[in-house]
């Protein structure tokens, strides 16, 4: 399933180029064309969930969640921060889940 105006959706279906890092049936992950760090990965469901509240499926829960450690060895991150913003007051911009995965520098806490 997915929704026509959705950004995340049009990469998923190769509307919109990506830096593509990993992709299986159940999930895509590309470089953020905006990086807060030297490593930025988004991960992301292919079906359109507008964010976690809409996560149901445990499976694909699960497997979004193993596959960050994946795609962090991958990469050869030693130390990363995987975060997940739910709701525009925590900073979520774009209406469709994903993982930042982000690592390369040293994050401080808490974040803002
Ligand atoms: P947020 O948690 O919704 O704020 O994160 C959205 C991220 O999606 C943010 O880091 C953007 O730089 C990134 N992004 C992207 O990689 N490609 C795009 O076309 C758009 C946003 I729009």
């Amino acid at each position: 399933m997915s929704s026509d105006s959705c950004i995340f959706c049009k990469i998923v279906n190769g509307e919109i180029p990506s830096k593509k890092v990993f992709e299986n049936e159940m999930a895509l992950a590309f470089r953020d064309i905006n990086p807060c760090a030297p490593q930025h990965i988004l991960l992301i469901p292919k079906i359109h969930l507008q964010d976690l509240n809409a996560l149901k499926d445990a499976t694909l829960a699960g497997e979004l969640l193993s596959l960050v450690p994946k795609i962090a060895s991958q990469e050869g991150f030693s130390s990363y921060r995987t975060v997940i913003n739910t709701g525009a007051e925590s900073g979520q911009t774009v209406f469709h889940l994903h993982l930042h995965i982000i690592a390369g520098r040293n994050l401080s806490w808490p974040p803002g």
